[in-house]
């Protein structure tokens, strides 16, 4: 199809609308001037700023159209920039200025032009004709929000806010009220920001052309010395960021509309929460305990130190007495160079990270199923399913961004599955909710995996062409006695069959998985259960398909990558294997690697306490406070000759090292995150380090100095020379490298010309060669067997949107001014009996401890199921969650905890 732009021809795209096909062949976003568009936004054409004249023939007569919302027809003529339509543009900018503060015309000094200035400029207004009318001008600004300012005198009415509001994030907290000169926007029932039900996303502020919506630190308007792209340092869905600087200071933090990740949009934790980076709680200097007390030194005493100890402790009680655990929230480049540091510079498999208590039974089951333990398929695919089913994962609060996108799917109405014992904002929109029992999981997909059977859902062709041991599956499964499954869920029989149904019916369907999977004594069983599921009905290896892991830390799918495991280095190979042990060791130019599968890190704290681990090499994990059982981990803590912490604040773990070194955080260096989507995306340093930090990468390659091992890309640490090596040991990241890594970054496989892999096991080609079916019984957890009569109440613990982890660095932002409090989420009836009124302080214990906390009333949660979080130090809850774990891999059962409450007298 072709059209004309002043009467010259041109090729038309696919639904180009005419605002977007004038852009293009201009190759000018400012072709056409706008008011009410966003691109990320469904086309408004309210404002008719972007008008255009249109005709059938050339120079024929013509008719006056928003070109935003207006497609090309075939041979249409445009003429864009004619006089009249420059009137017209005129005389609607005048118009809206009318009641516009007239000091916000022109952009102030030392500030950037809003875009409704450029809008201004570009229309060439020198002045307005019109008086000003009666209007919106006095109204005043809301300042109750810690980040969110709203100064609705400069509103101009384009509706972009409350449009971003729900078409972005999915909320609808912005509305319109009143008419005429007297409309304005509204939060909630009229509130402030802060009373409202606002989840904090910023995607108004960041859509408004104006300043009647900015954030706190005016990133808008700042004319910054530079902005730096970057991935965030939260959560496992990799959003870019630009990060704004001045004078060597963070200033402010915008979402990149050219980001595929995040499309322009972030949560409160990207966009707002940075002030932890220049906190004075910051560590600044290397620290030496001496006689109890923390007392600063230079770098190289705390070197000497750290190497005198550790070769002192290996020659005495070997290399196996040292175990590393590596930091998900340092880069890929990072976690290669510990791994090797523990592997190469001591000489021993004891390396570990935090996805031992989190998804190392995703990374385990997929393994045993599928032959690659990372998600199948992309987050863009949620544009193409029929159905979302959704199992043990929150991410309205644990991935915000994707959870949005998953919300505008549920509310456009694709068929949704929510399985979960809380009743979440996205189990509240679902069209089947499951609410089990905490620790059902398997019972719960036996069932549904029952019912695909019997209602003849199955995809044979599938099963037959890609898959093994179906039948043994097909024979366990028949067998169930359906009723005693029934009750032990808590969820009727006919509820899971039509979820069943719902989910075995669609063309393509979505599996989403989170900790309410992984987090249990039947974690991995759970993980090859919803891989069954997917290759029963063929939903594997197309698009809008798969099992996809929302996989929880910034960097927790590339620490695993790179070899943070005990029993496979880099690139998941094998560490007991000799010829993977040859293959290492050449690739790190030593004689030999060591033979033994390492300890996980619940044996490596068994160990000290049995006296066989003697040292303990930390880089930022908050283990005291977030591995269960604290007593237990204080016991093993105590035993130990050396604990070493690398971090950026004092933390509960940091209080019982000997040396703690101060990390630069991921502002301050560069390196690569790898998202949930298996995507490798770059850590641009955006400020120099804080006092004398220094990057993880840099205190690894001085420390296996000191232990008699040089790292080949040089003394200082180079992201870029690290990739290389590291494409040079896995296979799979074979074409990787700095500058192929873009913007967008890359997702691997990697070939070895740098072509990418959106999805994995395309047409049933699976990694392993076929797909496994495995077949489990449901067990009940033994922490329910041992002390479930005593402790009649399961604790389930999981995330607040506003606070990230051990809260070391959102509790020190202004996200702590909206939350500050951990509750425990109690059913009513279960208060009530006990005398307890809503909002008072309980106390709450289990086997392991007791710990006191405000609760709150919540129907969220069914009788005999209490539910809180474990981000604020003031309560501490893993003082009472308890020391069983998935059988597979150790992961604890953070999700199924028995106790009891009581009033506090
Ligand atoms: N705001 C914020 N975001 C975060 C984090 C944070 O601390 N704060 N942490 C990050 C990390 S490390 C991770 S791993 C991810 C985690 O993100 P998610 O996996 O979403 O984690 P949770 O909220 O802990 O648990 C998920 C859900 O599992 C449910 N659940 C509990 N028990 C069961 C069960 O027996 N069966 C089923 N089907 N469901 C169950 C819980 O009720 C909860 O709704 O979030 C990441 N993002
Ligand atoms: N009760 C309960 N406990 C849980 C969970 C639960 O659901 N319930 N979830 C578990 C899960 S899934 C996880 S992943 C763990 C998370 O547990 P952790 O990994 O311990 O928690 P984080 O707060 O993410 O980060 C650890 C530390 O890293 C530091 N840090 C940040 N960036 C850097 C850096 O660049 N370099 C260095 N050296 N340090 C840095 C931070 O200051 C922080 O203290 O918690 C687990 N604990
Ligand atoms: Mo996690």
């Amino acid at each position: 199809m072709k059209a004309f732009i002043n009467n010259t021809a041109y090729t038309v795209l696919e639904n180009e609308t005419i605002l977007e096909f004038v852009r293009r062949i201009e190759t000018n976003k400012n072709a056409i001037p706008t008011m009410c568009q966003d691109d990320r936004l469904e086309n408004f054409g309210s404002c008719r700023v972007c008008s255009v004249e249109i005709a059938r023939e050339q120079d024929g007569p013509t008719r006056t159209v928003a070109s935003c919302h207006t497609p090309v027809t075939d041979g249409i003529f445009i003429y864009h920039n004619t006089d009249r339509i420059k009137k017209l543009r005129k005389n609607i900018v005048e118009l809206v200025l009318t009641d516009y503060p007239s000091d916000k015309v022109f952009p102030e000094e030392n500030k950037k032009a809003t875009p409704f200035q450029e809008t201004i400029a570009q229309i060439g207004i020198p002045d307005v004709r019109y008086p000003k009318g009666e209007n919106h001008l006095d109204i005043e600004t809301d300042k109750a929000h810690p980040y969110i300012k709203s100064d609705l005198a400069q509103c101009i009415n384009c509706y972009r806010c409350v449009r971003a509001c729900e078409e972005i994030q999915g909320e609808m907290i912005l509305g319109m009220s009143g008419r005429g000169f007297a409309t304005n926007i509204i939060k909630g029932f009229d509130t402030s920001f802060d009373e409202s039900a606002c989840v904090s996303c910023g995607a108004c502020v960041q859509t408004c052309p104006t300043e009647a919506l900015t954030d706190k630190f005016e990133t808008k308007t700042l004319l910054a010395d530079k902005t730096v792209r970057t991935t965030c340092t939260y959560c496992g869905v990799g959003c870019q960021l630009d990060v704004s600087v001045i004078d060597g200071e963070i200033k402010g933090i915008q979402a990149p509309e050219t980001a595929e990740v995040n499309e322009g949009h972030t949560c409160l934790k990207g966009r707002f929460a940075f002030q932890f980076y220049d906190h004075p709680d910051r560590l600044r200097e290397p620290l030496i305990k001496k006689n109890g007390k923390f007392e600063e030194v230079t770098w190289e005493e705390a070197y000497d130190f750290i190497a005198s100890k550790m070769l002192h402790i290996k020659n005495k009680y070997g290399p196996d007495s040292i175990g590393g655990i590596s930091s998900s929230r340092a880069t890929n480049e990072e976690n290669y160079l510990m791994q090797k540091m523990i592997r190469v510079g001591v000489g021993t498999n004891n390396i570990d990270g935090c996805a031992r208590v989190c998804h190392a039974p995703t990374a385990y089951g997929m393994q045993q199923a599928f032959g690659t333990g990372a998600a199948t398929n992309s987050i863009e695919d949620l544009k193409q399913t029929d159905a979302i089913f959704l199992f043990g994962a929150n991410p309205i609060k644990g991935h915000p961004v994707t959870g949005a996108k998953i919300k505008q799917a549920f509310m456009k109405g694709v068929t949704s599955i929510v399985v979960d014992p809380v009743k979440t904002k996205l189990a509240n929109l679902a069209t089947h909710f499951l609410q089990i029992r905490p620790g059902t999981n398997v019972a719960v997909l036996n069932m549904i995996a029952y019912h695909i059977i019997n209602e003849n859902l199955v995809n044979e062709h599938f099963i037959t062409s890609y898959t093994e041991k179906y039948e043994e599956f097909k024979t366990h499964v028949s067998n169930l006695n359906i009723p005693e499954l029934e009750k032990l869920t808590g969820v009727s029989n006919e509820d899971v069959k039509q979820a069943a149904i719902a989910y075995a019916s669609a063309e393509r369907a979505m599996e989403f998985h989170g900790l309410g999977v992984t987090e249990h004594f039947q974690g991995s069983k759970t993980v090859m259960l919803l891989s069954n599921i997917a290759m029963m009905t063929g939903n594997i290896g197309k698009n809008g398909v798969g099992l996809n892991p929302l996989r929880g830390q910034n960097n927790v799918q590339g620490a695993a990558d790179m070899g943070v495991q005990p029993h496979q280095g880099a690139g998941y190979m094998d560490v007991n294997k000799p010829e993977i042990q040859t293959y290492y060791a050449e690739k790190y130019g030593i004689d030999k690697m060591p033979v033994k599968e390492g300890l996980k890190i619940p044996q490596m704290l068994d160990a000290a306490i049995d006296g066989k681990i003697k040292a303990l090499y930390i880089m930022g994990e908050d283990t005291i406070m977030t591995d269960p059982n604290t007593n237990h981990s204080i016991k093993a803590f105590e035993k130990l000759e050396l604990i070493v912490v690398q971090e950026l604040f004092m933390t509960a773990t940091t209080e019982l090292a000997d040396v703690v070194l101060p990390a630069a955080s991921y502002f301050e260096k560069n390196g690569t995150f790898t998202n949930g989507e298996r995507r490798v995306q770059r850590v641009n340093k955006v400020v120099e380090p804080i006092g004398n930090s220094k990057p993880d990468g840099q205190i690894i390659i001085d420390i296996m100095d000191k232990l008699g091992y040089k790292q080949p890309t040089g003394a200082t640490y180079n992201a870029a020379l690290v990739i290389e090596e590291i494409a040079d040991v896995i296979p799979f990241m074979k074409g990787l490298s700095w500058d192929r890594l873009g913007k967008n970054g890359l997702q691997w496989p990697i070939k070895e010309d740098g072509t990418d892999t959106q999805m994995l096991h395309v047409n049933g080609q699976f990694k392993k060669g076929i797909g496994t079916f495995h077949n489990f019984d449901f067990e009940e957890s033994p922490e329910i067997v041992s002390h479930g009569q005593k402790f009649p109440f399961i604790l389930t613990t999981g995330r607040e949107l506003e606070h990230y982890n051990s809260g070391t660095m959102t509790r020190r932002t202004d996200n702590q001014h909206i939350l500050n409090k951990d509750y425990l989420e109690v059913n009513p009836k279960d208060a009530l009996k006990k005398g307890i009124k809503d909002s008072e302080t309980v106390r709450i214990y289990s086997d392991r401890g007791s710990v006191n906390i405000p609760i709150k009333f919540s129907k969220n949660v069914k009788k005999g199921v209490l539910r809180t979080t474990f981000h604020q130090p003031e309560v501490f809850i893993n003082l009472i969650t308890g020391s069983v774990g998935d059988k597979e891999t150790l992961t604890p059962e953070y999700k199924v905890v028995a106790v009891d409450f009581e009033k506090i007298e």
